[in-house]
This record gives structure tokens, sequence and C-alpha cells, in this order.
């Protein structure tokens, strides 16, 4: 599937705001790739498709968790956390795209998990740092998003550990096996 298929596939789900979103997570994903030399196209369908469950009904995502392989662990915490692995989970039998490398990518963009790969980071990090968004200390984390991917996804998933702390939220394990393991290789 090439962009254009993809961001044609992609335009009836999402509302016109979201859609954006996506083409800036992808302008970003795309500079990151070139970047660490990480596959243009697998990056390209990645952050095109990263967002497509996002706007569907809560009971829609609820019904495929529990009537998929997807792990019924995801309900105990907040459905926002869910977009991500029900697309993973779709991305075969609705847009016929078969990489496990992709599907990862997607699977743990919200979250994050220990032992991202490059294309897993890219994604996580184009989501966080793409220019329409403004959390505290962005700025910080888009210049170093160039200079080290491993720091600058440490700066990201701290900045949403402290900032799900500072708004009493549960905070999904694999977040902070993201947190403990960069935290490891950084030492
Ligand atoms: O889909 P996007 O809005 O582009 O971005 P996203 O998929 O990174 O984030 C979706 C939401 O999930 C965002 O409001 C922050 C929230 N979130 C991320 N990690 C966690 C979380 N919420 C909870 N409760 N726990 C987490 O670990
Ligand atoms: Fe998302
Ligand atoms: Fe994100
Ligand atoms: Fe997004």
């Amino acid at each position: 599937m090439n962009r254009e298929e993809a961001l044609n596939r992609l335009r009836p789900h999402l509302s016109e705001k979201r859609y954006n979103h996506t083409v800036r997570v992808l302008d970003t994903a795309l500079e990151l790739s070139t970047f660490y030399e990480v596959n243009r196209k697998e990056t390209e369908l990645a952050a095109i498709f990263h967002d497509y469950f996002k706007e569907r009904d809560v009971s829609e995502m609820k019904s495929i968790i529990i009537n998929s392989d997807l792990s019924n662990h995801l309900l105990n915490f907040h459905h926002e956390l869910w977009h991500g692995p029900v697309a993973a989970y779709k991305l075969e039998s609705e847009l016929g795209i078969e990489s496990s490398r992709i599907k990862e990518a997607i699977y743990y963009h919200t979250t994050g998990k220990a032992n991202m790969s490059m294309l897993d980071k890219i994604i996580y990090l184009a989501d966080y740092i793409e220019p329409g968004r403004q959390f505290d200390g962005i700025e910080d984390v888009r210049n170093e998003a160039f200079r080290s991917l491993d720091s600058a996804c440490f700066m990201a998933v701290r900045n949403s550990i402290r900032h799900l702390l500072d708004l009493e939220q549960l905070i999904y394990p694999e977040t902070l096996n993201m947190y403990n393991d960069l935290k490891r290789k950084l030492e």
C-alpha cells in the first residue's frame, strides 16, 4: 500500500483534527527514520495507521478485546490505552498489512514497553513531539530526538508518568517497564 492509498483508507475513520495530527506524526516519523536509517516504508505505514482506531466507540473496542486473543488485562486500564492494541489486531484483516514490526509499533505507541525497536521508538516519539503538541518541556524532547532516540524517549516517558501521577491515574505496567529499561540503558 503506498502513502496515498494508505491515507485514503485512513481518512474516513478520523475527524479532520485527528487526521491532521496523523499527517504531522507521519512527517515527523519520516524525518526520524531518515536520521536513524530506519525502514521508510514501515515507518510510513505505522505512522499513518497508529491512531486508526482512536475515534471508534469504546464499546466496539471492548468487544474486539474480549473476542480476540488480545489480553483482557487491557480492560483493567483506561480505554485511551485500547486503540493501539485494537488497531494492531485489525491491521491484517482490515488493511492487509502483515508486518509484525509495523504491528508492534502501533500496538505500543501509547504505552511504550521494554526493549522497543527503533521503529517502535520513532512512532512513540513522533506521536509525542509532532509540531501540534504542547507539553511542558517538549522543546527539550524535540531537540534530544535528533541526538539520541533512547534519551528522547526516556524524557517523553518520564514526563508522561509524571503527568499521570499528577492526575492520580493508573499507570500501565508496560509504561513503567519502558521507563526502567531506558533508565538502565542510559546509565
Ligand atoms: O492517540 P494520541 O492522542 O495521539 O496519543 P497517545 O496514543 O499517546 O495517548 C492517548 C492517551 O493515553 C493520552 O491522553 C495519555 C494516555 N496515556 C498514556 N499512557 C498512559 C495513559 N493513560 C493512563 N491512564 N495510563 C498510562 O500508562
Ligand atoms: Fe494514539
Ligand atoms: Fe502517543
Ligand atoms: Fe497519535
